[in-house]
């Protein structure tokens, strides 16, 4: 098992899956749910849509997991969450754990052997990138360290060198070689 960071654009990366921080509607958004939809094309929203049709008809509740194909992308499914909004007055890194660790859930159900993170909650929820980064990389590294999961590699991808940097320093206080 192999935790790598990288800095660049979630929607170019070969992996099995790539994990979308989305809203609970599940319909898309901005950044980095975007870019997704954008890339990807028309398909991944219309499963999505066949999504809230069915099973998560009230929409996929913060810290939750599914997973979509992925589309024109060059992963083979997308894998949506949402992560918590950052409050001030709460504290909410259970939820944002629960995302990480339910989408490697689900990414493991798939069979998938290489997973590919944005840092989920740091954009337009506002998480600051210090916490989030310790708590994504904690996370991934106790569920991968618990049992039998298919999943190999998680690559984190940062859009932005600053929180790429903020990723490395927290990799390397985990202990995670560069
Ligand atoms: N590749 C990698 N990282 C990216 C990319 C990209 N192409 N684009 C942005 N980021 P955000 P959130 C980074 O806002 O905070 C949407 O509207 C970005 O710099 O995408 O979880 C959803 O529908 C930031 O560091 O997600 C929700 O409503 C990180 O991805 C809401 O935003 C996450 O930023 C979710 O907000």
């Amino acid at each position: 098992m192999r935790i790598e960071l990288s800095e660049g654009d979630l929607t170019e990366q070969r992996v099995d899956v790539v994990v979308n921080a989305a809203n609970s509607s599940l319909l898309g958004g901005g950044g980095v749910d975007g870019a997704i939809h954008r890339r990807g094309g028309p398909d991944i929203l219309t499963e999505c849509r066949a999504l809230r049709a069915g099973h998560y008809g009230k929409g996929l509740k913060t810290g939750e997991a599914v997973a979509t194909t992925a589309g024109r992308l060059p992963a083979r499914w997308v894998v949506h969450t949402v992560g918590p909004v950052w409050s001030d007055s709460e504290d909410r890194s259970p939820l944002l754990a629960a995302c990480h660790r339910n989408s490697l859930h689900v990414a493991a159900d798939l069979g998938a052997h290489t997973v590919a993170f944005p840092a989920i909650s740091t954009g337009i929820f506002r998480w600051p990138i210090e916490s989030a980064a310790e708590i994504a990389l904690e996370t991934v590294l106790s569920t991968l360290a618990a049992g039998s999961s298919s999943v190999e590699v998680v690559r984190f991808v940062l859009f932005e060198k600053a929180s790429y940097d903020v990723f490395r320093e927290q990799a390397d206080a985990l202990g995670i070689p560069a």
